[in-house]
């Protein structure tokens, strides 16, 4: 019925075989017949008998017809024009549920939930059936996931290159208030939403060794690898936002080359039979569950060099046109490093340039120098990861010769600049001696980067101030930021529908795509009915999320609650700790009697954060709010004016719950260590308040909604730096401030652990002797921020005029001005017409 689009080389006559794809027709009876009909033949099943996940499936089905006209169209002009294009790669994407996306995206909701009713199915209860993809940790995954977006909505050519983790981000359980982590099989079932290619799979290599041969006359150098794993890549649809065009994600899943040895089988050694097919698909079996820290080794590294090979010999092999002149490789397209994870793409491609296509080195490296680009995401020096030269050597050898000698012509001109100043070379080698000889990926990818960029403001001025300042001395030019951005059509639109509604009432529906224009609504917050119509839009979310916490995790909120929320990984940079101890604080104060309850502000505090499995302390932390909530909430004399939420395994689904509904963000991590922060500009879209220090794009976001419509406190990064080369004693601010004496005695005291000392005392000690992160050095002023945050909520009408007026100036925090920044600051790369 769609007809066939055939390529221009096919010997097809018949007429339908030449036909374009088309979309079905748009109406909610042909919807119908379409879902019908994937009921019956791709489920094999009749309405009547269908379960939840059929329908599920036939629905997804039935969008992804009417998409694949576009998606089909656009493979084939992106592949005609060889217009420049992004290569976006990236370890993680965190994407989120995908129907709601893309039955917006391709404008079908409405049509979707009428034929659904008309076969008697909610649309909304299979909304509910689907599993999120979680093939990303946090910040960095969920950027990726809005930047594709973006790119799809702005008609970028562009592809994003991935891993298909069998098992994403983990699934996390409590017992007994402690994280316990749970695979997550988001798989188990299928994806409707995937195509697998395996005719488009290819080979990957690791290990051997190299050797060199005369070629005609010319010494070469080979690799001759010792093993190889088959990359099978899987396409998902990435559809703009009702533009008509449609973008690839490509995701690659590891399968053994030889899965089966039948020979051993029949010996009747199982295990042996099936062992390489094991050991292969390890590769992408799982996602690594860290954020901020390295800590897998040798498998870490083989996804990543096996992504990033398959991704650049796809794009080599299947993107160029026939007999591409690969000189203009750097005309045609600009791979995206998302950090240092993919930073491997740098040799693989020069060794692609070199060993393969047999180019000179000088002309490689000039071409890759203009081809790759690097976003750095973290200021932690741990982060920053590093290849110990003894592991990279044996799985990649011939990866090693070619950074060798990148190191090695870099360094020389280091030399040549700079003299012989053996610290500055040190200090910029790629190769680090200490502790153990090892590869500084961030160094690989500044060398070989045409730019580099930070993630907001603020982070890109640390990054080449101090993290990369040799390198900004070095290469000035090639320094740049862009500010990060979320998808207003998920964090926005999607998530919060009845806001969306009230500002399409005010301003038309022109932000979905242009999102400064919410600019617009500032006259709005002078307006007694538009604010009435905003507080009762947050009290109608708050009412849904009472209900999702009810339904998904048996919670009870009580109405009438300042809603104060911190959901994000649980890290100690980010001081899930110092809203801890505010929750003590206000407990102590009260059944200390200091404070009479009536006179606390009612809230209910929502953490929302997973911890990496083999990070105890953070571990340590979750216990303890678990622990600080099930005392306070159920102790009688705050009289239910406090209340602390938990709900295990904080995801994007439960993200775009909860925050709609916030009163207050919180974004208090130590000056100078979020890089940017996302959560804090969804947090604003939707209205809620912040409460935070001078870091990441906090920094912008105050400075855009104004001082009075953001709680700033804590010290500024110059402060925070001064302040340890002063040698910093956390004891001393315990000693001399009483209130934060009193609550880290109450934690101490076991009043938190049936009276158990021991069960927090690492978290003490750990506050009182080291306190990395300096959070006591910035609890009274965050307690006096907090005191301010009592006395606006208390002025209703203030708050919900601050509320909108942050709505209104955020616009500059969406993605796709961060896609235009890239655009005019790094990749160069015009929509496609
Ligand atoms: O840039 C996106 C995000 O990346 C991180 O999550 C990361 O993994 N490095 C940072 O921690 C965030 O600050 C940042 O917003």
């Amino acid at each position: 019925r769609y007809g066939r689009d055939v390529p221009e080389n096919t010997s097809a006559t018949h007429p339908l075989a030449l036909a374009p794809v088309t979309a079905p027709e748009s109406s909610a009876d042909a919807f119908v017949a379409d879902f019908l009909h994937s009921l019956n033949f791709d489920r094999g099943v009749a309405l009547s008998a269908s379960s939840a996940n059929d329908r599920y499936f036939a629905l997804a089905h039935t969008v992804r017809d009417y998409l694949m006209a576009r998606w089909l169209e656009d493979l084939r002009r992106q592949k005609q024009s060889q217009s420049k294009g992004v290569c976006y790669l990236s370890a993680e994407y965190l994407l989120g549920r995908q129907l709601d996306n893309n039955l917006l995206a391709g404008g079908l909701a409405d049509i979707a939930e009428e034929a659904l009713a008309s076969c008697g199915i909610s649309l909304d209860d299979l909304r509910q059936h689907e599993v999120e993809p979680g093939l990303g940790n946090g910040g960095l995954g969920r950027l990726a996931a809005c930047f594709i977006d973006s790119l799809a909505t702005l008609g970028v050519p562009s592809i994003g290159y991935g891993i298909r983790y069998e098992y994403g981000i983990f699934r996390q359980t409590f017992v007994e208030g402690q994280q316990v982590e749970q695979p997550d099989s988001w798989l188990s079932l299928g994806s409707p939403w995937e195509f697998a290619r395996p005719e488009d799979a290819q080979t990957i290599a690791f290990g051997g060794r190299t050797e060199t041969y005369d070629d005609e006359g010319v010494t070469r150098s080979r690799w001759v690898p010792g093993w190889n794993v088959q990359a099978v890549p899987y396409n998902y649809m990435v559809p703009g936002f009702q533009n008509g065009r449609v973008n690839t994600l490509r995701l690659w899943s590891a399968v053994a080359t030889n899965a089966f040895d039948l020979r051993i089988f029949n010996s009747g050694d199982y295990e042996e039979a099936v062992r390489a097919q094991t050991f292969a698909e390890n590769i992408s079996k799982v996602l690594y569950p860290e954020d901020s820290t390295p800590q897998g080794k040798e498998l870490r590294l083989q996804q990543q060099y096996f992504f990033v090979a398959a991704s650049i010999h796809d794009f080599l092999d299947n993107m160029l046109a026939e007999g591409f002149d690969l000189s203009a490789l750097p005309d045609r397209v600009i791979f995206q490093l998302n950090d240092t994870h993919p930073v491997i793409a740098v040799p693989e491609f020069m060794r692609v340039l070199v060993d393969e296509k047999k180019m000179e080195w000088d002309a490689a490296w000039a071409i890759t120098r203009q081809c790759f680009a690097y976003t750095c995401h973290t200021l932690l020096p741990e982060a920053l990861e590093v290849w110990p030269v003894d592991l990279l050597g044996r799985l990649l050898p011939r990866h090693l010769e070619i950074i060798y000698r990148i190191n090695e012509e870099f360094l020389d001109a280091v030399r040549a600049r700079y003299g012989d100043d053996e610290m500055r070379i040190r200090n910029m080698s790629i190769i680090a001696e200490h502790p153990v000889r090892s590869v500084r990926m961030a160094y690989l990818a500044t060398v070989a980067g045409a730019r580099v960029n930070g993630v907001a403001e603020l982070h890109s001025q640390l990054l080449r101030d101090k993290v990369l300042g040799d390198f900004d001395d070095f290469f000035p030019e090639k320094f740049t930021n862009v500010t990060n951005g979320v998808t207003p059509r998920r964090f926005l639109r999607l998530a919060n529908p009845e806001l969306s509604g009230l500002i399409t009432e005010a301003i038309g529906d022109g932000w979905l795509t242009d999102l400064e224009r919410l600019r617009e609504l500032e006259p709005f917050a002078e307006d007694s009915g538009f604010r009435a119509a905003f507080g009762e839009v947050k009290a109608a979310n708050k009412r849904r999320l009472h209900e999702v916490l009810r339904a998904r995790d048996g919670f009870e909120v009580s109405d009438g609650h300042l809603l104060d929320v911190m959901v994000k990984r649980l890290h100690e940079y980010k001081r899930q700790m110092l809203k801890v101890l505010h929750v003590v604080s206000t407990y102590e104060g009260v059944v200390s009697g200091r404070v009479p309850a009536a006179e606390v502000q009612p809230r209910t505090v929502i953490f929302g954060a997973k911890a990496a499995p083999g990070y105890t302390m953070a571990k340590r932390i979750i216990h303890l709010i678990n622990a600080v909530g099930s005392v306070v909430n159920s102790d009688p004399r705050l009289d239910g004016r406090l209340t602390v939420i938990f709900p295990p395994n904080y995801d994007v689904t439960l993200a775009e719950r909860v925050i709609p509904a916030a009163d207050l963000s919180e974004q208090i991590s130590l000056a100078g260590k979020e890089a940017s922060g996302t959560g804090n500009m969804k947090f604003a879209l939707n209205g809620a308040l912040t409460i935070g220090t001078d870091d990441g794009a906090n920094v912008e976001i105050r400075e855009l909604v104004g001082d009075e419509n953001f709680f700033l406190f804590g010290m500024s990064e110059p402060e925070v730096s001064e302040s340890a080369a002063r040698g910093y004693r956390p004891s001393e601010f315990y000693q001399e401030d009483a209130g934060l004496r009193a609550a880290i005695d109450l934690i101490a005291s076991g009043a938190f652990s049936r009276g158990d000392r021991s069960v927090f005392e690492p978290i003490v000690s750990n506050l009182l002797y080291e306190d990395r992160f300096m959070v006591l050095a910035d609890y009274a002023s965050y307690i006096a921020a907090q005191e301010r945050v009592d006395d606006a909520y208390a002025d209703q009408e203030a708050w919900t005029r601050s509320a909108i007026l942050n709505v209104a100036r955020t616009g500059f925090f969406s993605s796709d001005r961060s896609i235009r920044d890239y655009i005019d600051r790094i990749w160069h790369t015009p929509p496609l017409a």
